[in-house]
């Protein structure tokens, strides 16, 4: 039964039921008895394992096809009606085109299939920030992913009401997952996105990556808010006050290592905390009193499983423990649990690989979870989720950081020297490339502000608008550093040790914004001397800190080179400010 009168979403509905010519339409209303259902016939399908329900209670695992484990940008379209408003970082087509293109792959692909009609909403219900989505898919396994992921059911329509046409259309369909004919489509005037012959989460939670960020950010630039691919933390000193924190990291590049950090000891001692408000995705905007203000508008984690383990990463871990779902990790028969590369040093004897292969993680050489594979966990297992996380006004953000994996060229951190500085630093920022998406791994290629495969429209329109934000937010804007926790040495292993560690870097942040630490100025901005990171408790020395916080103009001169080309592609559409921060840049180098 339909569980709303909006006309514009029954309108929707029926046509694309008319479309796909589905045998059955079942009306998600979020309730548990439904989903114990639907978790029921996965099972029983085979779609989905249930785990070990002593060890891993309500857990469950997934696995995709072996062409079918990432996002895949090159399949991934901004259909917007002028080209130019993709812009040269996007595929585009015309979306008349693209619709009569996708329209006969829909056409009668749920037959013999239900159709689930998941209303959700992306932030909290009743939040000013949130928004409404609706998508339709052949799918459980996204049925129960967008049950973690979002606020799923029938109190998503609240925020709607019965006239209102500002939702988010998503067509899901995973056909027969036909790598030849994947689609990932998004029409931003149209508030609708389509996504066919895949089951891969980046490619069919479509109110993550295709809503929250690739929509959302076209949304943004129109109605004054940033949509952005940022983690977002708390960090509590022992007075009990909270300075929160974003972070934007290319995919795969510590959003959540970062976001859920625990304090090494000698903070923790002293009484710092930190909180976890959100792991990848922030909606931004200014508040009443000036400040730029943040919500996650997520419910759960959709966090990289290879490299999590109780060192690494022990609240990540803890929020794994029950009603979460796996997909592509190995199954440990042994006891029926899940292991991944990472996890500990005892790989089990007797297991299924992520192909869905015998797999014994003793003597085989091959790998027992993909690299992307994936735990999709509710924020509310995490242990250090904040108590913020469903305040509907959201949190003053203070600072902003941005970083990559750079093996050699960015310092461990530097902040900007203003706004629009830093607003350079984000769109000229670069990483090498990972598993979370297809195609070559370790290419350095430049990701501005890790919003490269995701945003929705011109990034030269965006550069433009992160100016325009800035302008508005005056002197409450946050101040907005750079940080690279993946320099390397020449034998190419790690340096800084990272993870809880990278802390000791937040702390020189927090207390830039409080005015308490001091810089010096370099040609790229302002870093820290040696001695104002705290290195108490670590096994590396001063000399090191200063080796990280090198500054090679060589190697920046490369840099602004690459910079220049990179730049180029945007034509008049790159913001003069920019252009005039590149040659501060250059000049700084020639000094
Ligand atoms: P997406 O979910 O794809 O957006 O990724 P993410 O940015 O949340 O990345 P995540 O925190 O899952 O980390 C990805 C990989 O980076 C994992 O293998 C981590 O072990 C590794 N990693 C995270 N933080 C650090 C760090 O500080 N140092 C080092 N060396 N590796 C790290
Ligand atoms: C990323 O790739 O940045 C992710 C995973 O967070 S996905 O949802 O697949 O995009
Ligand atoms: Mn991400």
């Amino acid at each position: 039964m339909a569980l709303t009168k909006n006309k514009n979403v029954l309108t929707w509905v029926d046509d694309m039921v008319a479309l796909c010519k589905p045998d059955q339409v079942v009306w998600i209303d979020g309730s548990e008895e439904q989903l114990a259902s639907l978790r029921k016939e996965a099972i029983a399908t085979g779609e989905m394992e249930e785990l070990n329900q002593e060890k891993l209670p309500g857990c469950l695992l997934h696995r995709t096809l072996q062409n079918d484990v990432a996002r895949v940008e090159s399949r991934t379209f901004i259909c917007s009606r002028k080209e130019e408003d993709a812009g040269p970082t996007n595929n585009w087509c015309d979306p008349k085109e693209m619709y009569a293109k996708l329209t006969p792959m829909y056409d009668g692909v749920m037959k013999g299939r239900t159709m689930y009609v998941i209303p959700y909403s992306m932030g909290p219900i009743g939040s000013a920030l949130a928004k409404v989505g609706v998508e339709l898919t052949d799918s459980i396994y996204v049925v129960l992913n967008m049950d973690i992921m979002t606020r799923m059911g029938k109190a998503a329509f609240e925020n709607l009401g019965e006239t209102s046409n500002d939702f988010v259309r998503g067509l899901h369909s995973k056909a027969n997952v036909d790598p030849e004919n994947r689609y990932i489509v998004h029409f931003p005037e149209d508030n609708t996105i389509w996504s066919i012959n895949s089951a891969y989460g980046g490619n069919v939670l479509l109110g993550k990556k295709c809503f929250a960020l690739r929509i959302a950010s076209y949304q943004g630039k129109n109605e004054g808010w940033m949509a952005e691919h940022m983690l977002i933390l708390g960090i509590e000193n022992p007075q009990g006050e909270v300075t929160y924190i974003t972070a934007a990291f290319p995919s795969a590049c510590g959003k959540t290592n970062l976001a859920m950090l625990i304090p090494p000891e000698i903070y923790e001692k002293q009484g710092y905390k930190v909180w976890t408000v959100g792991d990848d995705i922030a909606w931004l905007k200014p508040g009443k009193d000036g400040r730029l203000y943040a919500i996650n508008p997520e419910n759960g984690f959709f966090g990289v499983a290879p490299g999590t383990n109780t060192k690494s990463n022990h609240n990540a871990l803890e929020s794994t423990k029950k009603n979460t779902i796996f997909t592509n990790v190995a199954h440990n028969l042994e006891d029926n649990t899940v292991w991944w590369e990472g996890l500990d040093k005892n790989p089990p004897e007797n297991a299924i690989d992520w192909l869905g292969k015998p797999w014994n993680g003793k003597t085989s050489t091959e790998k027992g979870a993909h690299p992307n594979s994936r735990f999709t966990a509710p924020a509310k297992n995490c242990p250090c989720i904040s108590k913020e996380f469903d305040n509907p006004e959201g949190v003053p953000i203070s600072a902003m950081i941005f970083g990559g994996r750079r093996a050699k060229t960015a310092p461990l951190v530097y902040q900007s020297r203003s706004w629009e500085h830093g607003v350079f630093v984000g769109s000229t920022m670069a990483s090498e490339t990972t598993a979370a998406a297809t195609g070559a791994v370790g290419v350095v290629r430049r990701d501005p502000m890790a919003m490269l495969p995701f945003c929705g429209y011109h990034m030269g329109d965006y550069f433009a608008h992160w100016l325009e934000m800035g302008e508005k937010l005056g002197d409450k804007a946050p101040k907005i550093f750079n940080v690279n926790w993946f320099r390397t040495d020449d034998e190419g292993h790690f340096i800084w040790p990272g993870f809880g560690d990278n802390m000791r870097v937040l702390m020189w942040i927090v207390d830039r914004c409080n005015g308490k630490a001091n810089a010096v100025e370099t040609p790229i901005g302002y870093e820290p001397k040696p001695e104002d990171i705290n290195i108490k408790g670590l096994d590396i020395d001063l000399d090191t800190v200063k080796d990280l916080l090198n500054v090679d103009i060589d190697l920046w001169k490369e840099e602004a080179k690459g910079i220049h080309e990179f730049y180029a592609k945007f034509g008049d559409k790159l913001p003069k400010p920019l252009e005039k921060e590149l040659a501060t840049l250059e000049a700084n180098l020639n000094k």
